[in-house]
């Protein structure tokens, strides 16, 4: 069977898994919390009390919005709250300096060696806990509605968490990739000499049983050793699409998914709906968009569950955020989210399907609660929405 056959399989196979997962939820539930979730231990530097100030204060900013409450009642609560002590700005990968890139990558290589206060049930490493929070009900926030909230704000926590334990103060980077769509491992992202992320190394690995790739043995990341969902080096494979296609174009093959094209047809979508269905791949030829075709092309564990398709850990963990390159990739993907929120009537725009098996189902609320597994609090959708207010403090410049 050609290799491209396979890959088509594997997408066939976990969408139908997908689809026997919803239908038994607690089959996902393959993971038990370390502590009593009453005596649960806080993630010290997250102000529980003030998140949950700000949830309410969004939430009644949208009854405002719908004429449900009076005028004037969101603008009291808050004012209660604290404001944000600095909007910072996220930039490009490029355009950070040497000397921010240096910081960015010894910030979060120095992740591996601070606590998790219990939040995984596997290490105690906070590097690990990331990874933890993204695979335990990895079903409820992809392919759906939740998909572009629950990463905007899983971002920002290892953007506050690298700056809270391990003292990183620079710019939180996204990487472009639309700038390198016409062969995007030729970008310096992953070559540049010292702090590129590297390439995808050449020894081949067989990380565990079925799932195989190579090494990470250059780059910031050289030999970086990752723990989920079993030890292991950092891993990727960036043949894998070259050899699924006839035409051998390494690096080339989905680019014009991720072209600056791709996204001007992602930020035309009307509806937040119709935005996240474009962006996400939902109902496109294998699931390709702005999103996945990233994770696809670069395969290892950023290609998350798939990658693990033949190993016993499939389809429940997604091993993506392993991979440092994840968090650039993903504050790229929050841009795109925050430019399609500007235009007029976007900016609390809300809708579709908490149900990854059926994108028809019209369900979504902006006070559904978004599961961070004990990282801070789960925290509703409107919470989210704008990323200039408390506690998000952030924006973006182009
Ligand atoms: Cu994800």
């Amino acid at each position: 069977m050609a290799p491209v056959f396979s890959l088509l399989s594997t997408f066939t196979l976990f969408t139908a898994l997908a689809t026997s997962v919803v239908a038994n939820p607690s089959a996902g539930a393959n993971h038990v919390r370390r502590q009593d979730p009453s005596t649960e231990e806080l993630v010290p530097f997250l102000d529980y009390e003030a998140i949950k100030q700000a949830a309410d204060a969004a939430l009644t900013e949208d009854l405002e919005r719908r004429g449900l409450v009076e005028p004037g009642t969101a603008a009291k609560k808050r004012s209660l709250l604290p404001t944000c002590p600095r909007v910072s700005v996220r930039k490009e990968w490029r355009k950070l300096t040497k000397a921010e890139k240096r910081a960015y990558i010894k910030a979060t290589k120095c992740l591996q060696s601070k606590p998790d206060y219990g939040i995984s049930p596997i290490s105690d490493k906070m590097y690990d806990a990331f990874v933890y929070i993204h695979e335990n009900n990895w079903f409820g926030f992809h392919a759906t509605a939740s998909f572009p909230v629950w990463h905007r704000w899983f971002v920002w926590l290892r953007e506050v968490t690298l700056r809270e334990q391990c003292g990183y103060s620079g710019p939180t980077p996204y990487w472009n990739y639309t700038m390198d769509y016409k062969d995007l491992f030729a970008s310096p992202f992953f070559t540049e000499p010292e702090t590129g992320f590297g390439t995808h190394g050449t020894v081949p690995y067989e990380a565990m049983t079925g799932a195989t790739g190579y090494k990470v043995d250059n780059g910031a990341f050289a030999n970086l050793f990752v723990n989920l969902p079993e030890p292991h080096y950092l891993t990727r494979n960036f043949t894998l699409w070259k050899d699924s296609d006839p035409n051998q174009q390494y690096g080339k093959a989905f680019g014009n998914w991720v072209s600056p094209q791709q996204v001007q047809t992602t930020l035309a979508a009307q509806t937040f709906w119709d935005f996240e269905k474009v962006l996400d791949g939902i109902g496109a030829p294998m699931s390709l968009g702005v999103h996945n075709t990233v994770h696809f092309n670069n395969n290892g564990d950023w290609y998350g569950p798939g990658w693990l398709a033949n190993t016993k850990y499939f389809p429940f963990a997604s091993t993506a955020p392993n991979d440092p390159a994840f968090f650039p990739h993903h504050a790229y993907v929050d841009a795109v989210f925050w430019k399609w929120q500007q235009a007029p009537g976007h900016q609390y725009d809300y809708g579709g399907s908490t149900n990854i098996s059926d994108p028809t189902q019209n369900d979504a609320k902006i006070t559904d609660l978004l599961p961070f597994s004990g990282f801070g609090p789960d925290i509703p959708v409107a919470l989210t929405l704008r990323t200039e207010a408390f506690p998000l403090c952030y924006t973006y410049s182009f």
